[in-house]
C-alpha cells in the first residue's frame, strides 16, 4: 500500500542498480515497525541516499545527475497524462493527417472523445461548441481545431477547480472514502505531508478497522514521518474516528485526515455505516467533516459518475480525488464528472510519489493534455494505444 515511501525517486535516469527488491511489490506490512529510521524518511524525497550513490561503481560516470533530475510536478502531470494525451491529441493528429474539417471528421473525433473516456455529455457539448466555432470562425487547420477542442475542454474543467480551503477550522477534519484500491490511504499519506508542508499539524484516525494490516500500515507510516495515528484494535470505524477528533482537539491539531474501509456503492450495508460514520464525526466535532473526499481511481472510466453518486447520495461528498491518472488513457473522465457529477476536484494523483498528488488546476491540466513535447506520445502519428 505505502509501496511508494519505498521508492526510489522515479525518473532516476541511472541505468543500473544493483538489483534490491522489486520496488513495486514492497509491503512491509508483515516486517515490525523499524521506527524512525532516517533512511526511510528520505526515500520519498528526491535526494537519494548517499551511502548507495558510493555503492555504484557500476559506470565510471563523474557526478551523479539524481538530485536536479526530479522532474518538477509540470513535468510529472504531463508524463502522467501521456496516454490520454495521445488518446486526444494523437487522435487529432491523425485525423488531420489526412484532410481538412468536415463532419465525418468531427464524427471521428467524437469518438474520439469517448474513447478517452470524456463521456457522452462533454462530448456532446464539446462538438456542438467546435461545430459553432468551425463555421463561425472558419476554422481550417488541426492547430485552429485543437485550440478550439482546449478552450472547450477548459471552459468544461475550470468550474472544478476549487482548492481545498482549511483555514476556516480547526481542526479541520477531512472524512476519506471510496471503493478498495481507489488510494484512499495512499493519498492520505500524500496529503499528510501536504498539509504538513504548509506548517500544519496533521493527525490520522485509522478508520479501514476491516483489516489489521490497513491499520498497521497507516501507523508505521505514521511513525516514520512523525504524524499521530489513532486507531483501536477491534474498534468501529466511527469510534476511532471519533476518539482521533477528540485527541485532535484535545492537542490542538489544524487537520484531521479519516480513513475509512473500502467499499462498493451496492453494498447497501457498508454504504449505511460509512453514512454512520459521517453522522457520528458530526456529533464528535458539530460543523464536522468539513470535507468529504471521494476518492476514484481514474481508470474506471465511466464508472467514476455512479460512485460520485452514490457516495454523495450516502454522505454528502464535497470534493474529489482522481488518482493514476498515470497509466491510463481514460483522464478524459473528469470532464465526464465536470458534466455529469460536478463536484470540486481538490487533488488529482499521477504517481506513487509522495509529492505525486496535487491541487487540480483546470489550465495546467489541459495544458499538459495537450503539450506537445518532443518525443512525447501526442507527437507519434503511428496511432500506437
Ligand atoms: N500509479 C499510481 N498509483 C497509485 C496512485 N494512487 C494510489 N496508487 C496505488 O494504488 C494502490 C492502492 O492504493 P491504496 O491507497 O492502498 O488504496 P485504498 O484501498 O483506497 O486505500 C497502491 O498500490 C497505490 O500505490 C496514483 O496516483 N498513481
Ligand atoms: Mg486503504
Amino acid at each position: 500500500m505505502f509501496g511508494f515511501l519505498k521508492k526510489k525517486p522515479k525518473p532516476d535516469p541511472v541505468p543500473v542498480k544493483p538489483a534490491e527488491v522489486p520496488s513495486d511489490e514492497v509491503r512491509d506490512d508483515e516486517s515490525p515497525v523499524d521506527a524512525g529510521e532516517a533512511d526511510t524518511l528520505q526515500v520519498a524525497d528526491a535526494a537519494p541516499a548517499p551511502v548507495e550513490a558510493a555503492d555504484e561503481p557500476v559506470l565510471p560516470v563523474p557526478a551523479l545527475p539524481q538530485p536536479a533530475a526530479r522532474p518538477s510536478w509540470g513535468e510529472r502531470l504531463k508524463a502522467g497524462l501521456a496516454r490520454t494525451r495521445q488518446q486526444l491529441g494523437g487522435g487529432l493528429a491523425n485525423l488531420f493527417g489526412r484532410r481538412k474539417i468536415d463532419e465525418d471528421l468531427l464524427e471521428e473525433l467524437e469518438t474520439t472523445l469517448l474513447m478517452a473516456d470524456c463521456g457522452v455529455e462533454a462530448t456532446q457539448h464539446l462538438l456542438d461548441e467546435l461545430r459553432r466555432r468551425w463555421k463561425r470562425d472558419h476554422l481550417e487547420t488541426a492547430d485552429q481545431l485543437q485550440a478550439a477542442l482546449a478552450e472547450g475542454l477548459l471552459s468544461i474543467l475550470k468550474p472544478l477547480e476549487a482548492p481545498l480551503d482549511i483555514s476556516g477550522h480547526s481542526p479541520f477534519i477531512i472524512m476519506i472514502a471510496g471503493v478498495n484500491g481507489s488510494g484512499k490511504t495512499t493519498s492520505i499519506g500524500k496529503l499528510a505531508k501536504y498539509f504538513q508542508a504548509q506548517g500544519k499539524s496533521v493527525l490520522l484516525a485509522a478508520g479501514d478497522t476491516f483489516r489489521a494490516a490497513a491499520r498497521e500500515q497507516l501507523a508505521t507510516w505514521g511513525e516514520r514521518n512523525n504524524v499521530t495515528v489513532i486507531s483501536q484494535t477491534g474498534g468501529d470505524a466511527a469510534a476511532v474516528i471519533f476518539d482521533a477528533i477528540n485527541a485532535a482537539r484535545a492537542r490542538g491539531i489544524d487537520v484531521v485526515l479519516a480513513d475509512t474501509a473500502g467499499r462498493l456503492p451496492t453494498q447497501l450495508n457498508l454504504m449505511e455505516e460509512i453514512a454512520k460514520v459521517r453522522r457520528v464525526i458530526a456529533k464528535a466535532h458539530p460543523g464536522g467533516p468539513h470535507e468529504v473526499l471521494l476518492v476514484l481511481d481514474a481508470n474506471i472510466g465511466q464508472n467514476a459518475l455512479t460512485q460520485v453518486k452514490a457516495f454523495d447520495a450516502a454522505i454528502g461528498v464535497t470534493g474529489l480525488v482522481v488518482t493514476k491518472l498515470d497509466g491510463t488513457a481514460k483522464g478524459g473522465v473528469v470532464a465526464a464528472i465536470a458534466r455529469q457529477a460536478p463536484k470540486p476536484l481538490r487533488f488529482i494523483g499521477v504517481g506513487e510519489g509522495i509529492d505525486d498528488l496535487q491541487p487540480f488546476a483546470a489550465r495546467e491540466f489541459v495544458d499538459a493534455l495537450f503539450s506537445t513535447t518532443p518525443g512525447s506520445l501526442a507527437d507519434r502519428k503511428d496511432g500506437a494505444a
